[in-house]
């Protein structure tokens, strides 16, 4: 009984007064300070002054729990639902649901890779290829007539289209440049402490001491973890020494890069929620929004950022 009461109280909460419109949201979880930004953003827009009610739920980087928040936001008759996908494979069926249920489908942030793409009505993200080729065209520069470079790949979480674009984006430079060695391809999983634990691993599971020139890191809680262990051994990070690649330009990320101590930046936006918001309200007033929408970003240095930017930053 008590479950019948728990499931009907909840279809009440979903459908409730019908100007209110119902928004259900499946959180990849609360890996990095990208992720907790986006989550905050989308928190921001779909409260109840703006004629929202949001039904949030944080998978914690597991897909099975994004898959049964999903089948609840359809059980709950929510208006729509807006997917951060952890990964992109797995969505079909139940992208597949909740088409049958009527309940247009928003992907944000990363991709899911689906046969059909007519399973979700708009993505809102990054290009993560392109940003990953901002990274590699910095260090063509940075390291242009250099005998060999000694790259460390740190991979964010493997299977998310941000791991995919920035590893396609290194790996196509290294066939370019037949002077850049991938000394070690390490998974970090977008986290400080497993990227702390795969270096430090790698530095002491070496016979002799690496010689490293570049360290590319695929979201700034790896860089972290990645110039703790590096200075740990006794490695300096920044000109001359072992220059730190990072993806996301958070404000702990700058501070770093103004220091010197991350060489390249390149911003990965997270404050998404007023771009989902808007496909949303372009849907409620009967419009079509465009299918693809990426948000702008660019790369900062320790000679471009400044404390007023940082200061400026939303995240
Ligand atoms: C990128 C996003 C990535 C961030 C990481 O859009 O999916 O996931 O780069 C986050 O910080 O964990
Ligand atoms: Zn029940």
């Amino acid at each position: 009984m008590a479950c019948c009461l728990v499931c009907s109280c909840a279809n009440d909460q979903a459908s409730g007064d019908d100007d209110i419109i119902v928004v259900g949201v499946s959180q990849v979880g609360a890996e990095s300070d990208w992720r907790i930004a986006n989550t905050e953003s989308t928190k921001a827009v779909f409260t109840e002054d703006n004629g929202y009610r949001l039904l949030f739920d944080d998978a914690k980087q597991m897909q099975e729990n994004q898959f049964s928040a999903i089948r609840k936001f359809i059980q709950q008759k929510v208006d729509y639902i807006v997917v951060m996908p952890i990964s992109e494979e797995g969505w079909d069926a139940v992208l597949q649901e909740a088409q049958e249920a009527g309940i247009p489908v928003i992907i944000v942030d990363r991709m899911v890779n689906v046969d059909d793409d007519s399973l979700f009505t708009a993505h809102v993200g990054a290009d993560f290829y392109l940003e990953g080729q901002k990274a590699t065209e910095w260090m063509t520069q940075e390291f242009a007539g250099s005998e060999s470079v000694n790259i460390i790949h740190i991979q964010g979480t493997i299977g998310s289209t941000a791991q995919i674009g920035r590893t396609q984006a290194l790996l196509d430079a290294l066939d370019e440049n037949s002077n850049w060695n991938l000394l070690a391809q390490l998974d970090g999983d977008f986290t400080q402490a497993k990227t702390y634990e795969v270096i430090s691993d790698y530095i002491i599971s070496s016979d002799i001491r690496p010689e490293i020139d570049v360290v590319y890191c695929e979201n700034d809680n790896s860089a972290f973890g990645a110039i703790e262990a590096l200075e740990k051994y006794g490695y300096t990070c920044g000109e001359g020494g072992v220059r730190v690649i990072s993806f996301d330009a958070t404000k702990q990320a700058l501070e770093l890069c103004m220091a010197g101590k991350i060489s390249l930046e390149v911003e990965c936006n997270p404050m998404l929620g007023p771009l989902v918001k808007n496909v949303i309200d372009t849907l409620e007033a009967g419009g079509v929004p465009s299918k693809y929408q990426y948000v702008d970003e660019t790369v900062f240095t320790p000679d471009t950022v400044t404390q007023e930017i940082i200061d400026s930053r939303e995240y």
